[in-house]
């Protein structure tokens, strides 16, 4: 059986142009990262063709509903406390497996697990460390509702060493390359290697179980309106976001009879990933603000497998990402499974909550949208 790198090796030249609903996952990444040193670009293919063949198996996985038995609890839970679906365990395994096999992953962060692990074979000598939320949304999963994994490439800060816990604590500016993958009506992928985005649709047809899932070009260069009339928070929190939120929302809810002068529409899909494709597909802002709900966590959403990777594609689609007072991905990270606000999507919208931030007379413009805003305002 021929080593896959030298397989890879064959795939990537000669190049041709990149054609919409033809070229195939490796045939893309070869033009588009033709500008990078040759062994460079090849591992980056080669690693993310093993993670997008995880993916097309968790995709196989999540199809197959009750019927491939993967609903459920699975009667664990993980390091955050959380209960587990059997789904979540079946996704992180099959993410794990494959990355144990690439040679250029020396070590590897889940969502699902305490702490990260090291590659057996590759871990001096892998150049990436992966990180991933191998199943996002997963209350969504007996619902028959999108959900989606989102997964992170950093450098091996110390190649030649073992990474240990430190070499993640990665700012998310540091990432090579981004993506998430949503498992809906039909399962995409969209991916940045920090030069633009591009989108994938995984053709079923093709034979995934065998390993040659046919991830296909669907779109080229996705781009993020800069203004939206489209919001998505989980507004069962009103009561207990900051107050530059409850103004952002407040305003929208007032429509064309509040300062915004235009009505908006707001969704909630309760799966980031779903949330931020809708984003990146016609515009929006996908909002989850720190909330006074458990002060001791400054947010739900975990910087390092849903923030940082999501604000990376954002902005290379031409939005924003932020937790209202800083740039989401200037956050160094000081623990693993950290949390953090997130804002994110069309820049214009990021832009005006992150003013709403900054402005001093916050309480004063508070009390005067009061008498407008849809919202009653606690009382401070
Ligand atoms: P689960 O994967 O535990 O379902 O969480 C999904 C998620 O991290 C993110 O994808 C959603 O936007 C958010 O949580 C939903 O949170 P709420 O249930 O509080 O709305």
């Amino acid at each position: 059986m021929p080593h896959r790198s030298s397989a890879m090796a064959a795939a990537i030249v000669p190049v041709s142009p990149l054609t919409v609903g033809v070229s195939t996952l490796e045939d893309t990444l070869a033009v588009h990262l033709a500008d990078m040193q040759p062994d460079n670009a090849r591992a980056l293919i080669e690693t993310i063709g093993v993670m997008a063949q995880a993916c097309a198996r968790i995709s196989h996985l999540a199809s197959q509903g009750v019927l491939g038995g993967a609903h459920g609890l699975a009667h664990n839970h993980n390091s955050q406390g959380e209960a587990q679906k059997k789904l979540d365990v079946l996704a992180d395994e099959a993410m794990s497996n494959a990355l144990e096999k690439c040679r250029h992953v020396a070590g590897w962060a889940s969502e699902e697990h305490e702490h990260p692990t090291v590659s057996y074979d590759h871990g001096t000598q892998g150049r990436y460390l992966a990180v991933f939320d191998p199943l996002d949304g997963s209350s969504n999963i007996e619902a028959n509702i999108s959900i989606g994994t989102i997964f992170s490439l950093l450098p091996h800060p110390y190649r030649g060493t073992t990474p240990g816990e430190m070499g993640f604590m990665q700012p998310g500016h540091q990432q090579i390359a981004a993506g998430y993958v949503l498992y809906g009506p039909a399962t995409i992928m969209v991916l940045t290697c920090r030069r633009g985005v591009l989108m994938f649709t995984l053709d079923r047809s093709a034979p995934a179980a065998e390993g040659q899932a046919r991830w296909v070009l669907t779109q080229e260069s996705v781009t993020i309106a800069p203004h939206t009339r489209e919001f998505a928070i989980n507004t069962s929190n009103q009561r207990f976001w900051e107050k530059p939120v409850q103004r952002y929302v407040a305003e929208c809810m007032a429509g064309e009879s509040g300062p915004r002068m235009k009505d908006f529409n707001m969704r909630w899909v309760a799966s980031m990933v779903a949330e931020v494709h809708r984003i990146m597909t016609r515009g929006g802002v996908f909002l989850y603000p720190r909330d006074t709900r458990e002060p001791v966590k400054p947010g739900r959403l975990r910087l390092m497998y849903e923030a940082a990777p999501m604000a990376l594609l954002v902005e290379q689609a031409g939005g924003k990402g932020s937790t209202g007072t800083s740039d989401l991905l200037d956050i160094v990270p000081d623990a693993l499974h950290q949390r953090a606000p997130v804002m994110l999507g069309s820049r214009e919208e990021i832009n005006r909550i992150v003013g709403y931030h900054e402005d001093p007379n916050e309480n004063v413009s508070m009390q005067l949208f009061k008498t407008r805003s849809l919202f009653v305002q606690p009382q401070a």
